[in-house]
C-alpha cells in the first residue's frame, strides 16, 4: 500500500528480518485494504500485525490481576475501553466531578494499550509499569493467545457483534483511512472475502466461537457480551461486567453515570473524539460512526445480507449462539 494515510500497523514495511522468515513459509493473499495477508494459526493478518502477535505471544507476561478486553474489530472495542476503564477508576476518577475525567480529555484507546498495535510499534515496550489492575486490550484469537493469558488468573471480557453490522463498519472504516485504496474495491468482493474468513483477523467466526465455548467452559475467566445486549441494556450489562471483575458494590448512580459518560452521543461529541489523532495517525473521529445495532441496512443489499446470513448459520449452528438482526 502506498498512501501515507494508512496506519502504520496496517502497511507492509518495517518489519523485523524474524518475522519476514517466518511470514516467507506462510500462505498468503491478496487483500482488501491491505495488499497482502499471511495466514498464521489460522487467521489472515498484516505483516505488521502479525509480528505485533508474534512479540506479544513472545514477551507478554500476564498477571493474575490483568484486565483483557477482546473484541474482533469493529464490534464494540471504543465503546468496551470507556466503560470498563471508567468502572475501574471510579474512586480515582468519579464520574459525578466528571469535569476532569480522563475520558472527557482523552480518546479510550490512549487509555487502554491495544497489545499487538503497543508491540508492533515498541517492541521492547514494558506493560510491568501499568498501573494495577492492568487494562489492556487484543483482537488476538483465543488459539493465539500469549501462553500465560491462558495458564494465569486474568480476566478476559470479550465483545461479540453481529457480524452484518461488523463488516459494515470496518467496510467504512476502511473507506474513509484509505479512500484510494478501497475506491475500486467492490462491495461484493469484500463481502464475499469475509464468508470466505479472508478479512483481516478473519474468519470472524472462529475468533467469536473460541472465546464463545472458552466462556462457557470458564466462565469465571472468559465473559461473554455482546454489543447488542450492551446496547439494550448498558446498566445491566455494566453490572454483570463489574461483578465478573470483582469490582464490588457499585451504586445504581455511579452506573448510570458511566453509562451516560460513555454513550455514543456523549463521546461522539467531545472535542478529542471529533478533532483528535491517535499517535498512529488514526483521527479519532473515525471510532464514532453511527453506533447502532442494524445500521448494516444503509450499506448492505438484501442479496449480500443473505450471503452473509447463510454463512453465518452454517458457522454458527449447533453452538446456541444467535444473532439479533
Ligand atoms: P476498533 O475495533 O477498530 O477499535 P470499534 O470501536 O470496535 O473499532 O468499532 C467502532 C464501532 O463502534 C462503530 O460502529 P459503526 O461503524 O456501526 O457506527 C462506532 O460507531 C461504534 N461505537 C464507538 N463508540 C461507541 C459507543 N460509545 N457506543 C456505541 N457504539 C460505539
Amino acid at each position: 500500500m502506498s498512501s501515507s494515510s494508512v496506519p502504520d500497523y496496517l502497511r507492509d514495511e518495517e518489519v523485523t528480518q524474524a518475522t519476514r522468515d517466518l511470514i516467507s513459509s506462510l500462505p498468503k493473499e491478496k487483500g482488501w485494504l491491505v495488499s497482502e495477508m499471511y495466514q498464521y494459526q489460522g487467521r489472515w493478518h498484516t505483516q505488521a500485525l502479525l509480528q505485533g502477535i508474534l512479540i506479544c505471544q513472545k514477551r507478554f507476561e500476564a498477571k493474575d490481576s490483568d484486565i483483557i478486553l477482546v473484541t474482533n474489530p469493529k464490534s464494540g472495542t471504543t465503546w468496551l475501553k470507556a466503560l470498563v476503564f471508567a468502572l475501574l477508576n471510579r474512586h480515582k476518577f468519579p464520574v459525578s466531578s466528571s469535569g476532569n475525567h480522563p475520558l472527557l480529555v482523552t480518546n479510550p484507546h490512549l487509555l487502554v494499550p491495544f497489545l499487538e498495535g503497543v508491540y508492533y510499534e515498541s517492541p521492547d515496550f514494558d506493560f510491568s509499569g501499568l498501573p494495577s489492575p492492568r487494562l489492556m486490550n487484543t483482537h488476538i484469537s483465543h488459539l493465539s493467545l500469549p501462553e500465560s493469558v491462558k495458564s494465569s488468573s486474568c480476566k478476559i471480557v470479550y465483545c461479540c457483534r453481529n457480524p452484518k453490522d461488523m463488516f459494515v463498519s470496518l467496510w467504512h472504516f476502511g473507506k474513509k483511512l484509505a479512500p484510494e485504496e478501497t475506491a475500486d474495491y467492490p462491495i461484493e468482493k469484500a463481502v464475499e472475502a469475509f464468508c470466505e474468513g479472508k478479512l483481516i483477523g478473519g474468519p470472524f467466526w472462529d475468533h467469536i466461537l473460541e472465546y464463545w465455548y472458552a466462556s462457557r467452559e470458564n466462565p469465571n475467566k472468559v465473559l461473554f457480551v455482546t454489543y447488542e445486549e450492551l446496547k439494550k441494556q448498558t446498566e445491566v450489562e455494566m453490572k454483570r461486567i463489574a461483578e465478573f471483575l470483582g469490582c464490588g458494590f457499585l451504586e445504581e448512580e455511579e452506573v448510570r453515570e458511566i453509562v451516560k459518560l460513555c454513550s455514543f452521543e456523549s463521546l461522539s461529541n467531545l472535542e478529542v473524539n471529533k478533532e483528535g489523532k491517535l499517535p498512529n495517525g488514526i483521527e479519532t473521529k473515525t471510532f464514532f460512526r453511527k453506533g447502532e445495532i442494524g445500521g448494516w441496512r444503509d450499506t448492505l443489499s438484501e442479496s449480500l445480507a443473505e450471503e452473509i446470513d447463510r454463512t453465518i448459520e452454517e458457522k454458527f449452528q449447533g453452538s446456541g449462539l444467535k444473532f439479533s438482526s
